[in-house]
């Protein structure tokens, strides 16, 4: 729905023009900062400023853990899912979740941080993931609705990051959005479905959608005036579009998808205008967004329960595995001598 074109332009005028500012490594610093200013890729064996580095360790570790965290408002409704065709589309994508957030870490890897403090900060509650995470998935309609607007929003934020100046990030997004384009209409199409039905399933949707869309929005992230990494992840080609800019174009897109739908989106001040040529929406609840974003919101505390529950659990599948590896490794030793 979103993804015809991953060749989507900068926002204009949002790249500063100021080189980065360092001492780190004089020459090191401005070949980096001329192949940024060029458009061309940053490569694990380049050299980077540290603050490059860590700025990435963040935002790909953060992503990675959203993924991972993702997977369980959704797992929770494999066994209930309402046909065995809905099932089998749920597995696959809660599993394409999981590979998400497998190529993440693995970017993130490339970055010298290894797997095990990647999940320790999540772990120990100190990593962020995405605050849309932590809300309950009351019904059967949460699941098409996660599909169309959750998934909808992630992929308008991740289109840009295909062409992030580091280079294994960029080319994860790729088959991600590839992926999330697929997730996002077969969640439209399940309301759609929904929506032919009867009245109550009719209003299920509504309520799944009066509950999800306010909190999508606010997954863009806080106010441009408000976001303290934007401007050095621009300047960095890290972010292409600004929040708000994205936010916007979230909006402007989804709009017609209600109308074709048939649900109204629960904001009285979203209209046209014709001046901006945009939809003018409300406020959104940021001392919410950030209660949640600080571990405060419904969820918080279940997911990260049951997630580190399932890395516990699945501390025999890994030492199996290395296991194995030794063992074949051994036996390869064996045979060479
Ligand atoms: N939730 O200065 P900014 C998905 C934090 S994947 C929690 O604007 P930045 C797939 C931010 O980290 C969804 N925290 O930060 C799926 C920062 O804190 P820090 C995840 C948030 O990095 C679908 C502080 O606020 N996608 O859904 C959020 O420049 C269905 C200040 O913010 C990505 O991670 C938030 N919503 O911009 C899976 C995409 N927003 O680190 C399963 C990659 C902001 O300074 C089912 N990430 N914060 O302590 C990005 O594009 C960026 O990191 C932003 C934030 C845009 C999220």
């Amino acid at each position: 729905m979103y993804t015809q074109s991953f060749s989507v332009a900068d926002a204009p005028g949002q790249k500063p023009a100021a080189p980065t500012l360092s001492t780190e490594n004089p020459e090191e610093m401005a070949r980096f900062d001329a192949r940024i200013d060029a458009d061309g890729r940053i490569e694990p064996q380049d050299w980077m400023p540290e603050a490059y580095r860590k700025t990435l360790v963040r935002q790909i570790s953060q992503h990675a853990h959203s993924e991972i965290v993702g997977m369980l408002p959704e797992g929770n409704w494999i066994s209930r899912a309402p046909s065995l065709k809905r099932k089998a589309i749920l597995i696959a994508k809660v599993q394409d979740e999981g590979g998400h957030g497998l190529y993440l870490y693995s970017a993130a890897e490339t970055l010298g941080t290894s797997r095990d403090q990647l999940l320790e900060g999540l772990h120990s509650g100190r990593a962020k993931y995405s605050s849309i995470f932590n809300y309950p998935t009351l019904t059967w309609a949460d699941v098409g609705v996660i599909g169309w607007l959750v998934d909808g929003a992630a992929i308008m934020n991740q289109i840009p990051l295909c062409r992030c100046s580091y280079g294994p990030y960029a080319r994860a997004m790729v088959r991600v959005c590839k992926e999330e384009s697929f997730h996002q209409r077969q969640g439209y199409e399940a309301l759609l479905v929904m929506m032919t039905g009867t009245e109550a399933q009719k209003a299920m949707v509504q309520d799944a959608v009066n509950r999800w869309w306010w909190k999508c929005l606010a997954m863009f992230g806080p106010p441009d005036a408000d976001s303290p990494n934007s401007a050095q992840g621009m300047r960095w080609g890290i972010k292409r579009i600004s929040n708000d800019d994205l936010r916007q174009k979230f909006v402007d897109a989804t709009v017609p998808q209600a109308k074709v739908l048939g649900i109204t989106l629960p904001d009285p001040d979203l209209k046209w205008n014709e001046a901006r040529q945009h939809y003018d929406y409300g406020q959104i609840d940021w001392a919410e967004f950030w209660n949640t974003v600080e571990g405060n919101g419904p969820c918080n505390k279940e997911r990260l329960s049951t997630r580190v529950k399932a890395h516990t659990d699945g501390q025999w599948v890994r030492d199996a595995a290395l296991a194995y590896t030794r063992k074949q490794q051994e036996r390869a030793m064996k045979e060479a001598a």
